[in-house]
Parts: C-alpha cells; sequence; structure tokens
C-alpha cells in the first residue's frame, strides 16, 4: 500500500472511532441537577456518573427565588433540585414537584426522624432532605471591638461599607423582622413596612449584597461583618480564624433543604437513584464535610471529624435551636415580599 493511501486508511479509521465513542457518549442517560452554588462536592458527582454509566448536566442557581423561575417558567427540565422549606410548599401547592417513589430511596432510613415530616411537607411525600442550617452573623474579631450579639450591629455606622447582606430577600427581609422583633413569617402591613424603611436606612452602610461571594471577600478581610448560612460560615472560619460566627439574641432562622423532582423530569428514576446515592452514609459525610453544611443522615454525622460534629456553628444546642424560625409561604402576601424587597434594592 502507497504511503498516502495508508495515511487516508488511518484517518478514516480514527474518524470512525471517534464517532463510536462520542456516539456512546451520547448514548448515556443524562441527569439534569439544579443545584445552589458551592453546595456539592464534585468528585462525588463524578463517582455517581462512574458507577451508573450516565452523564450528570449540573447547573446552579444562587436563591430560591431564582431557581423557582426557572423551574416555574419550564423551559429546561430538570431531573433533581435543591429548593428550601417555604420554596418547596410553594411549590407543591403550585403543582411543580412529582411524588417521589420511596422504595426507590432506602438510604433514607439513615435520616433523623427530626428532619422528616416537617411542616412544609409533612408525609415527605415531594422531598427528602439534603442539608440544615441557619444563618447568623460572621464577624472579624481583629475589625470590630463591639459585642457582637445582636442584629443590630448591622446598624451600626461605625462599621459603614464593612458589612456584607445577603442578596436573598426572605433572608435580607428576615433579619430586618427578626432585629425588630417581628416573625420571619410577618404577614402584617405595618411591621413589613418598617422592615423595609429599616433596610432602607441601613443600605448605605452596606459595602455589598452577596451570594458565594461573602466567602472570599470575609476570607481576605474586606469587610467586618456578614450575614451568612451556617455552612458558609463553617468553611470561612477553616480559612480564616479571626472569624466568628454568632446567633443573635433576637432570635433566627433555621432552615432546611431538600432534593425535590420536579414534574416535568425526563429521568425520574435516575433522579431518585442519585438522591438515595447522596444519602450513603459514606457520600452524605464526605459531602458535608466538604461543603462545610450540616447534614440531616445520622450515620453520616457519625463519619464526620470531631470538630465539625461538635461545631456549634454547624450542629448548635437545643437552646439555640429553641430561638430560630422557619420559613414558611406567604402564599397572598408574595407580592408584597416581592415589591418590598425590590424597594429596597432600588432605593438610591
Ligand atoms: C450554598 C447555599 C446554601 C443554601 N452556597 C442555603 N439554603
Amino acid at each position: 500500500m502507497k504511503a498516502e493511501s495508508k495515511i487516508s486508511l488511518l484517518l478514516i479509521l480514527v474518524t470512525a472511532i471517534s464517532f463510536l465513542a462520542i456516539g456512546c457518549k451520547d448514548d448515556r442517560p443524562t441527569l439534569n441537577v439544579y443545584n445552589w452554588g458551592d453546595y456539592i462536592d464534585p468528585e462525588i458527582i463524578e463517582e455517581f456518573e462512574e458507577e451508573f454509566n450516565v452523564e450528570v448536566n449540573y447547573s446552579t442557581f444562587a436563591t430560591n427565588e431564582d431557581m423557582y423561575i426557572s423551574i416555574a417558567k419550564g423551559g429546561t427540565s430538570y431531573d433533581v433540585a435543591f429548593p428550601s422549606d417555604y420554596m418547596i410548599e410553594r411549590m407543591i401547592n403550585e403543582g411543580l414537584l412529582a411524588e417521589i417513589n420511596k422504595e426507590n430511596i432506602p438510604n433514607m432510613k439513615y435520616i433523623g426522624e427530626e428532619f422528616l415530616g416537617l411542616d412544609f411537607d409533612p408525609e415527605n411525600k415531594y422531598s427528602v432532605p439534603y442539608m440544615w442550617g441557619t444563618f447568623g452573623i460572621i464577624y472579624n474579631k481583629t475589625m470590630v471591638d463591639d459585642v457582637v450579639d445582636s442584629w443590630d450591629i448591622l446598624w451600626n455606622e461605625k462599621y459603614a461599607d464593612q458589612i456584607l447582606m445577603l442578596d436573598s430577600q426572605r433572608d435580607s427581609i428576615g433579619v430586618s423582622l427578626k432585629r425588630l422583633g417581628y416573625s420571619l413569617n410577618s404577614r402584617n402591613l405595618e411591621e413589613l413596612e418598617e422592615a423595609k424603611n429599616e433596610l432602607i436606612k441601613q443600605k448605605p452602610l452596606v459595602y455589598a449584597y452577596v451570594g458565594d461571594d461573602v466567602k472570599q471577600l470575609m476570607v481576605a478581610e474586606e469587610a467586618a461583618l456578614a450575614v451568612v448560612w451556617s455552612g458558609d460560615a463553617v468553611s470561612m472560619i477553616r480559612e480564616n480564624n479571626n472569624l466568628e460566627y454568632v446567633y443573635p439574641k433576637e432570635g433566627t432562622n433555621i432552615w432546611f433543604d431538600n432534593m425535590v423532582i420536579p414534574k416535568n423530569a425526563k429521568n425520574k428514576e435516575l433522579a431518585e437513584e442519585f438522591i438515595n446515592f447522596l444519602n450513603r452514609p459514606d457520600i452524605a459525610a464526605r459531602n458535608a464535610d466538604y461543603i462545610g453544611y450540616s447534614t440531616p443522615n445520622v450515620a453520616a454525622q457519625e463519619q464526620l471529624p470531631e470538630e465539625i460534629r461538635n461545631s456549634q456553628v454547624a450542629y448548635p444546642s437545643r437552646d439555640i435551636l429553641e430561638n430560630t424560625e422557619v420559613f414558611r409561604d406567604v402564599k397572598d402576601m408574595l407580592s408584597i415580599y416581592d415589591e418590598l424587597w425590590l424597594e429596597v434594592k432600588s432605593h438610591r
């Protein structure tokens, strides 16, 4: 054979093999997963892909409200999503979620009882616990010389431009309501108006309304005080031990993020397989350790490093938990909350 024909034969072979390879890849079922940013150990996704010979198409969101819009408008069909309590309640009421076949999730037996049967999904028909936590104030001990025990410190002019708030409407309105001694789920127009005015008053002191970037900003000591979710506090304190997490005395929020299957999911059984996989004690433990958040999986908790298991940030004691409130869907009041937040964010 001439050199040229050898080369063309080789080319044909290479092309054929790559087509085959691409073909095989395409044949693998795809699981569309929609989760918060920085909320899973990426190696665990790879392990699932390998073990089940599937492809995970992973995308992220920053708030419950963002996630809700993408799912409700239904452009992409997701197989698994990770909303919080009040949003699960809303999605159930709006018929956006599929019932989960618990026979496919035997590892649910590892979930602690206190995380099951909660008000937002009393029989866990639609949701399986993933992580839980609180929000509170993280502050830098070298930059703040006042006692930090109240939400009031976030309104202290001394810390102008050194305060970070969450760019998340229920959380920030919640902080303002709690500070005033009201419920996080207030339906009282005067209370809500007062909470809004306080947020507007606070705005000139706020350096930024943040999402996952809060971690980098606080670790780099670019701000002194921030409202954060507990798991992020765990990872920040690991990186910079000038940081401390506080539960303000007026009380705070306890939240539960669960895994759900949207009604228009294309791969429900694989979604259940994934939910079950994330509840394997060894996987759940590695995942919780990696992201810093608190696992509801009792068998996984036992496998966590002692410093996390005993951490008051990740696993607060009873007396702290007693002074917390869960977000509920505010239903007919939602447009008021939406408007209020818009007014705060657009105020100059
Ligand atoms: C992690 C987001 C945590 C979700 N970046 C808090 N509900």
